[in-house]
């Protein structure tokens, strides 16, 4: 197979995918349960069908495109990612996972493989978590590790619960629970991703074997005090919500920084209310968003932000709230699959390297339960998640002629 060909395909496939976002001309946005996602679902249940695969959508919004194998009952193998995206963000983030999983499927039909098992290409619904401040719905609800009152918990910034959010979908929440795929029914996951960081484009190697995945805390914090006149108020009898929560916030990337290993706390998103310049914060809410390979770390970092909280709202006379939004542990990735892919690149002559992954992505969901692997392409100048993300279309094929390697071998394996 010539691949070029694949390259091709790849390249029309994510071309075709580019013009479902809510802000054209200013990145993807695709988030889960709008009319960007619904037509991006029709578009992969498209190439899927023209793929041969048969193609379901899931009670949650999740897109499947099967090869069935000689023995149905066997254990599949699952390869997939998200189609969902963040605010603004890149054209490949997710998108060119699930692209390259009806890849590797059109390779295996291609090449003749005898599928002892099914293959499975799969496009997960919210894996960012970005509208909802949350994370892996799509896989978590393959896992049945979401329910109702998830789904009715969690709101997005206009007051919509995802519950009612998969009702204007067109989706019944009450059957999340029909998601659920069968004990022992997925042998392996494989993910196929851009970096998103900077470590294979400055070494000009071409494809990376995520051996770990960062595990994630992410809190929404409300700090409460009370609005009053900002030129009358004096100092010393002001409930300033913005002073005490900024106190917090800016001693929060020094806890990451001190743990070091690769430990990382973001704050990407501050709301004053009411929100005037003249008006003294009454509340001040703000997200945390803690990753590191070590959970002790990211407990520690946690802790930490709660005393702060603590403290300075006592000083300031008000009080806070924190909601945890997620919280999933760091992921070892199956040695197994990786070194089988490492054998391959060598033989085919791609460069490569073992790397963790500082993104979460489904693979950190489902590699809690289910032998699991990742493959990263470059990411120029490491950029992410927002529009001048970029990666090579011949990249994804180098990638894509791994994962099928590998995905044929588990597939033909007795
Ligand atoms: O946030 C992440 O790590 C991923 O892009 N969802
Ligand atoms: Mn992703
Ligand atoms: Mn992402």
């Amino acid at each position: 197979m010539g691949l070029e060909k694949i390259t091709g395909r790849i390249a029309a496939d994510l071309e075709g995918l580019k013009q479902f976002t809510a802000t054209p001309g200013n990145g993807c946005t695709r988030l889960p349960f709008t009319k960007e996602a619904r037509d991006a679902v029709n578009y992969l249940k498209d190439i899927m069908t023209e793929a041969g695969l048969e193609v379901w959508e899931d009670e949650v919004g999740n897109v499947f495109g099967i090869l069935k194998g000689d023995e149905p009952d066997e254990p599949c193998v699952m390869m997939g990612s998200h189609y969902d995206s963040v605010k603004n963000g890149g054209d490949f983030d997710g998108i060119a996972g699930v692209v390259c999983a009806v890849e590797v499927a059109r390779q295996l039909k291609e090449r003749g493989v005898t599928l002892k098992r099914s293959f499975v290409a799969a496009g997960f619904c919210d894996e960012e978590g970005l509208r909802f401040g949350t994370g892996y719905f799509g896989s978590g609800a393959m896992l049945g590790k979401r329910d109702v009152e998830y789904c009715k918990k969690f709101k997005d910034a206009d007051g919509i619960s995802i519950y009612d959010a998969m009702v204007s979908y067109g989706l019944e929440p009450e059957k999340i629970t029909d998601a659920k795929w069968p004990e022992g029914s997925i042998g392996s996951f494989l993910e196929l991703h851009i970096e998103q960081g900077p470590v294979l484009d400055a070494e000009h190697t071409e494809l990376g074997l995520v051996n770990c995945i960062v595990g994630i805390q992410r809190y929404m914090v409300t700090v409460y005090g009370r609005a009053d006149h900002a030129g009358t108020t004096p100092m010393d009898m002001r409930l300033d919500a913005a002073e005490a929560a900024t106190k917090v916030i800016s001693r929060i990337p020094d806890w990451a920084r001190e743990k070091g290993e690769g430990t990382v706390a973001t704050t990407g998103f501050i709301r004053t209310t009411p929100g005037g310049m003249n008006i003294v914060a009454e509340k001040v809410e703000f997200t945390v968003d803690i990753r590191s390979t070590n959970n002790d770390y990211i407990n520690d970092i946690a802790t930490k932000i709660r005393v702060a909280l603590e403290i300075e709202t006592q000083k300031m006379g008000g009080s806070y709230e924190i909601e945890n939004k997620l919280t999933i542990t760091p992921v070892m990735l199956s040695e197994e699959m990786l070194k089988i892919m490492e054998a391959d690149c060598l033989e085919k002559g791609f460069s490569c390297r073992y790397l963790p992954s500082g993104a979460g992505h489904d693979a950190l969901e489902i590699g809690q339960v289910i032998p699991t692997v990742m493959l990263f392409v470059p990411s120029r100048e490491g950029r992410s998640h927002c529009p001048v993300e970029f990666t090579k279309y011949s990249d994804f094929t180098k990638a894509s002629v791994i994962m099928a390697d590998l995905a044929q071998k588990l597939l033909e394996k007795e």
